[in-house]
């Protein structure tokens, strides 16, 4: 039952490549190192915990998440354009606990405009560690796990049981008023055709930018 949303995923990551710039709107993608176990490869829709180090073409380093900031690896979901172009694109079929290199050109990078220290039309690499994969809000996972009855559309029903079990899983005091409150903004704003239900196609996130 996944192959059918699989295969549109990917048909839809296909026709983003368009002939003519082929070559100039690819990632370089080196694995630096692949671990001995590896339970799931990531794919669009995964929440990402990584920790990264971003280099000029020269070399010079311009950052580094261990060193700047907090130091925290940063969470994000591939897929949706969270991060940079050529990020969604390299970082798929990834262990955790692999290491890539990426060298993207501009076109999936900053662009002709560049953004605070980096200059128009740069080409960028990166060192990218994944430290952890889970199951993003949207993902084919999460979605079955909601999807109480297997008939691929979520009903009001399913979609309270889940808050019902979130809000247990995270200790918050259950509250019906409140969960119901809740359920109805995301109907109001996930059931696109109003019928009622929430579709897997209108769950995941639409991939058509990237
Ligand atoms: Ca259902
Ligand atoms: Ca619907």
């Amino acid at each position: 039952m996944l192959l059918p949303a699989l295969s549109w995923l990917l048909s839809s990551l296909v026709t983003t490549v368009s002939p003519g710039k082929l070559s100039e709107a690819e990632v370089a993608t080196e694995v630096l190192h692949r671990p001995f176990i590896c339970h799931r490869k990531t794919k669009y829709g995964d929440m990402l915990m990584v920790h990264h180090d971003g280099y000029f073409e020269n070399g010079t380093m311009f950052h580094s998440s261990r060193s700047s900031g907090d130091k925290q690896p940063m969470w994000f979901t591939l897929g949706i354009r969270q991060v940079l172009k050529g990020w969604d694109l390299g970082l798929q079929g990834m262990c955790a606990g692999e290491k890539r290199k990426l060298v993207l050109p501009p076109a999936l990078a900053y662009g002709k405009e560049g953004k605070g220290k980096i200059p128009p039309e740069s080409t960028l690499t990166f060192i990218v560690e994944l430290l952890d994969i889970r199951n993003g809000p949207r993902s084919h996972e999460s979605f079955q796990e909601m999807d109480l009855n297997d008939d691929w559309r979520l009903s009001r029903y399913e979609v309270k049981e889940y808050l019902k079990k979130e809000h247990e899983k995270y200790g918050n005091p259950p509250n019906d008023t409140l969960r119901e409150k809740i359920m109805e903004e995301i109907f109001a704003r996930e059931d696109e055709n109003k019928d009622g239900f929430i579709s897997s196609r209108e769950f995941t996130y639409k991939h058509d930018e990237l």
